[in-house]
């Protein structure tokens, strides 16, 4: 073989090599994009519509904030609803103190954290999912939508934390949390 020969494939081996890694580099890229868009983690949170120990409206028998659920902000939540009581009630994550509100908005604080029905309610023994990304550090309410019933005090507070590692209740086992 001349030597022109031999340094042309060489050059060639070169260039095919170069575009190998370039070929990687692009498909590590490609299938990490949608890994970098989702949450990196989820967590599963069971809030049922019940009476308070008292009788009042509440979630988990907790009502008036006596429950607190913390999550690290971009976490995932999934939020397993079921309405245990016989008045019909709905679900939604909403910002800080709309509990004052005869009827909240029915602009939740996170996309898709809220039950379609909200003001009308869901009858007992409706269980729903509602799923959303607490991408916002803050303190945030699950309140029943139905008009007079956050005011009556069927709310409990939504920690949404950017200092926290991992899920947690306020008492303890007040909710189940569990992390996927
Ligand atoms: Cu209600």
């Amino acid at each position: 073989m001349a030597p022109e020969q031999k340094l042309t494939r060489v050059a060639v081996k070169v260039l095919r090599s170069g575009l190998l890694v370039v070929i990687l580099v692009a498909a590590a890229v490609a299938l990490r994009m949608p890994v970098l868009g989702a949450p990196a983690h989820s967590v599963d949170v069971t809030i049922v519509a019940n009476k308070s120990a008292s009788g009042g409206f509440a979630f988990n028998g907790y009502q008036r904030g006596a429950m607190t659920v913390t999550v690290p902000v971009g976490w995932e939540v999934v939020v397993h609803f079921e309405n245990a009581d016989t008045v019909a009630h709905s679900l939604a994550v909403v910002p800080s103190g709309t509990h004052q509100q005869m009827t909240p908005a029915s602009t939740p604080a996170f996309p898709g954290a809220t039950t379609t029905n909200l003001a009308a309610g869901y009858p007992k023994g409706t269980k729903l999912t509602v799923t959303f990304e607490a991408n916002k550090a803050g303190t945030y309410e699950f309140i029943c939508g139905v008009p007079g019933h956050g005011v009556v005090g069927q709310w409990d507070a939504l920690v949404v934390s950017a200092t926290a590692d991992a899920p947690s209740v306020t008492p303890p086992n007040a909710a189940t949390v569990s992390v996927k």
